[in-house]
């Protein structure tokens, strides 16, 4: 074939080839950006996904779904990495990694977060929720979304809310029935003042710890006791180190699926909508898994030995009454307008 034949072919067929590629891998140097510079359509992307929990636990349930949501929405082109179990850190060490920009995704719960968002900590006020309908109603209601607004600013996007849970105590001592049975009991809390100044007004003898030192803390009986959501309970084995189930209800914690900001504001609108509607579908879906679960748990730890108590509601009445100074006291700290915006959402709940 003539060359000037062979140039004029390739003239032709290279930038096409070029141009092809350019549409067809959405690899890093072909990201097709708009006018503003954001990057437009959906590009390959690995997201690192940690939690606390097991995969079992409805927080790795929920994890999955979201995962398969992501990639269903997205083409298979955002792929979730989800890691279990603390392997990349506990709530705050994951979540400051999102700060960082080093990990993408996590879920934590919302309590270790008040050193960052104090006002999270209005959802630690003990016995501020009587059910779950409740709390669905002020998480996805204002005063939820009022704290997702001061994520941004600490480097973070709130996407949604799903269910740690009712927070149950166990302890290896003796059955809390009353206030009084909290005397002197060394009780694992969250990180979280609240949660240690409720533990002292009833006269426990509260230690803050990251979620992934608990069972070998009440192994070595560093602590005689902790709290958490039945399915966590059971998912963590505590029944293996507890003999006391004291079903005191005590506290509603959520989980709250942030995402990196760093990362983030690198993606399109495309992608940002696809996260947050799995974000959403998946919270509802592991709420629902959550509730099912802790109907099967309670049953399952009776059948592993655990002797479980019932805690009456005049008894619940006299701890809310000797915690009530603690709720006062952060009342003011947080801001007494969005607790008073969450007990005025509750009252229309409880008015239905
Ligand atoms: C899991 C924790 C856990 C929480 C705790 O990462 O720390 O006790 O209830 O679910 O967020």
């Amino acid at each position: 074939m003539k060359k000037n034949m062979k140039r004029a072919i390739l003239g032709v067929l290279l930038p096409s080839m070029v141009l092809l590629g350019a549409c067809g891998n959405n690899g890093e140097g072909s990201v097709k950006t708009n006018a503003t510079g954001k990057t437009e359509g959906i590009q390959e992307r690995t997201i690192k996904a940690g939690i606390g929990n097991n995969e079992n636990h409805p927080q790795g349930q929920g994890m999955k779904k979201f995962k398969e949501l992501v990639e269903e929405k997205s083409g298979g082109k955002m792929k979730v990495q989800n890691f279990f179990d603390a392997s990349l850190g506990d709530d705050l060490n994951m979540t400051k990694a999102l700060q960082a920009g080093t990990q993408e995704i996590t879920n934590p719960s919302t309590s270790p977060l008040v050193g960052m968002i104090p006002e999270f900590g209005i959802f630690d006020f003990p016995f501020v929720f009587n059910n779950e309908e409740e709390a669905d109603a002020v998480l996805d209601g204002p005063v939820g979304q009022k704290l997702m607004d001061k994520l941004p600013e600490q480097g973070l996007i709130g996407l949604a809310y799903s269910e740690n849970g009712f927070r149950q105590l166990t302890n290896s001592k003796h059955a809390v029935k009353t206030a009084e049975d909290f005397k002197g009991l060394k009780i694992r809390t969250m990180q979280n003042e609240v949660h240690l100044d409720a533990f002292k007004k009833l006269g426990a003898n509260p230690s803050p710890m990251a979620f992934s030192e608990v069972f070998t803390a009440l192994e070595s009986k560093t602590v005689d006791g902790q709290e958490n959501p039945l399915s966590t309970i059971k998912s963590q084995k505590y029944n293996e180190v507890q003999k006391h189930l004291s079903l005191t209800k005590h506290v509603y914690t959520p989980f709250i699926m942030l995402v990196s900001k760093k990362f983030w504001d690198k993606l399109s609108e495309e992608e940002q909508g696809i996260l947050r509607e799995a974000a959403q579908e998946a919270g509802k879906y592991q709420r629902e898994v959550s509730r099912k679960e802790n109907e099967i748990a309670i049953k399952d730890l009776e059948k592993a030995g655990m002797k479980i108590n019932e805690v009456s509601d005049e008894e619940r009445e006299k701890m809310k009454k000797m915690i009530q100074p603690v709720n006062d006291k952060y009342a003011e700290k947080f801001g007494t307008e969005l607790v008073d915006e969450m007990m005025a959402e509750l009252e229309k709940v409880r008015s239905k």
